[in-house]
């Protein structure tokens, strides 16, 4: 879209040079871009056709429905964090529209970015209720459409888990920016209030402490390893991309809880700046270290707390020694 299709100054400098058509140089002179969100939500009525009916635009009142409600606001956490946070405007750095469908198909215990919008089940009702309950999960879901514009992590083996956990630690950090909490009061879960009442659980995964967010008879118990000893070899799910996610994941709570400010400030500047850095999209996660460190000299310098803190939270994971 135009850049300056939205800008409600569009028109007031229109008229002003009215003699003159203002250029689009003109016009970009003129007026710094204010990044507006632009969010529309749909709903796929239980079906699995995409993306479903129109039903909450930007600007437009809540719906009477809570899952539609719930994406909106969590699109607007995200990509107010990105804002905020990062100076990123949308996804794509370039104000995409924000779109998400809820009600995707039957009892769907998921919710994924399929690489243009975000899609949310509303759970089986046993295990699982709506995903739109967590903000952390439409973060992480939005998260993959900004590696996607970015680094490219390739979906397999350590790529893959590096992809997942980056959006672990978006989704933690809207959560944590939407708060306006700071890193040692976080709860550092991906995924609360998405199990039923059923379940012994607290969350899909835990980012400080991997493998003790769920412990359940259904469920069993959960698989995260906390650092390299434990790296999972498996052709299921990717090579195990949401398993050996736990891996970096803890790297940066770790990392961030001993720096004790808010994360996304921090170390999340960190993370952020190494996706949009000189990243190989098959890095390994020792090559994914080494950037952080790089990028965390470049942003807070040699002898910073953040370089020292990165350093420490990799070597206690196993990734460097
Ligand atoms: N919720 C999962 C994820 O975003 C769905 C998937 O595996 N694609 O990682
Ligand atoms: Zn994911």
């Amino acid at each position: 879209r135009s850049l300056l299709a939205d800008s409600p100054l569009r028109d007031e400098r229109v008229r002003a040079t009215a003699s003159s058509p203002a250029t689009p140089q003109e016009l970009l002179a003129a007026a710094p871009l204010v990044p507006v969100v632009d969010r529309t939500i749909a709903d796929a009525g239980n079906t699995e056709t995409l993306p479903g009916r129109l039903v909450r635009r930007e600007s437009d009142a809540p719906t009477g429905d809570v899952a539609v409600n719930e994406a909106y606001d969590g699109l607007g956490a995200t990509f107010a964090l990105l804002l905020d946070a990062f100076g990123r405007d949308s996804v794509d750095g370039k104000g995409l529209p924000l779109e998400a469908t809820v009600h995707y198909g039957d009892d769907y215990d998921n919710a994924f970015w399929d690489g243009e919008r975000m899609v949310f089940g509303d759970g089986d009702g046993e295990v699982f209720g709506r995903f739109t309950a967590s903000l952390s999960v439409i973060g992480h879901e939005l998260a993959h459409g900004v590696t996607q514009y970015t680094a490219g992590l390739a979906y397999e083996g350590q790529s893959g888990a590096l992809n997942e956990s980056f959006s672990d630690v978006i989704g933690a950090l809207v959560e944590q920016h939407s708060l306006g909490q700071r890193a040692d009061a976080a709860s550092w879960l991906i995924g609360e209030g998405l199990f039923t009442d059923a379940v012994e659980g607290r969350a899909l995964r835990s980012m400080i402490e991997p493998g003790t967010a769920y412990d359940d008879d259904v469920l069993g118990k959960d698989p995260q390893p906390a650092d390299m000893a434990g790296y999972i070899d498996t052709a299921d799910d990717n090579g195990g991309v949401h398993l050996n996610s736990g891996i970096p994941n803890r790297a940066f709570a770790l990392a961030a809880v001993e720096l004790g400010g808010n994360a996304w400030e921090g170390v999340g500047r960190v993370w952020y700046d190494t996706i949009i850095g000189p990243l190989s999209p098959t890095a390994t996660f020792a090559e994914f270290a080494d950037a952080t460190l790089a990028a965390a000299r470049v942003r807070f310098g040699d002898d910073s707390a953040e370089l020292s803190a990165i350093e420490r939270a990799w070597s206690t994971v196993g990734v460097r020694s």
